[in-house]
């Protein structure tokens, strides 16, 4: 039997939930230019993905590495593409994270793992356009990177 409606909710949520979880490795993908904070947050690999029609969402991925001496906490973001910048777990675990990072640690938001979500995309993200993305750190303040869009 046929279950039109019920097969297309389900399609909906499985986009929705997507949205914002593109499977590929960012492998040679343009990223932006690394950057310190004055905190010593090494912020690398920088790329956010292209907004998929009808997606709500997009996705920002980057490394960072806490080269400095003391633990720093990445509070969130901000970007004019979106309401706000989320940290998230991998979809499969589910959550938002606090991250902190203590010195010398390392903390990677890639695809199919944590990832920094563009929550209510205002318009999405293209394809070859970069962006300003700009990440809130305590103790540290406010850092702004330009960060070029890659396809989905
Ligand atoms: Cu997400």
């Amino acid at each position: 039997m046929n279950h039109p409606r019920r097969f297309l909710a389900a399609a909906l949520l499985l986009a929705s939930l997507g949205a914002c979880a593109p499977k590929q490795d960012p492998g040679g993908a343009n990223t932006a230019p690394p950057l310190t904070t004055s905190t010593g947050v090494r912020i690398e690999g920088a790329e956010l993905r292209e907004g998929l029609p009808g997606g709500e969402d997009g996705v920002l991925y980057l490394t960072l590495t806490n080269t400095g001496e003391t633990e720093v906490k990445l509070l969130g973001g901000r970007t004019p593409v979106a309401q706000e910048i989320v940290p998230m777990r991998d979809h499969s675990a589910g959550g938002t994270l606090a991250p902190t990072l203590a010195p010398g640690e390392e903390l990677a938001f890639k695809p199919g793992g944590n990832h920094l979500m563009l929550m209510d995309l205002k318009r999405p993200p293209e394809v070859g356009e970069k962006i300003d993305v700009t990440l809130n750190f305590a103790p540290g303040g406010e850092v702004t990177l330009n960060v070029p869009v890659n396809p989905y």
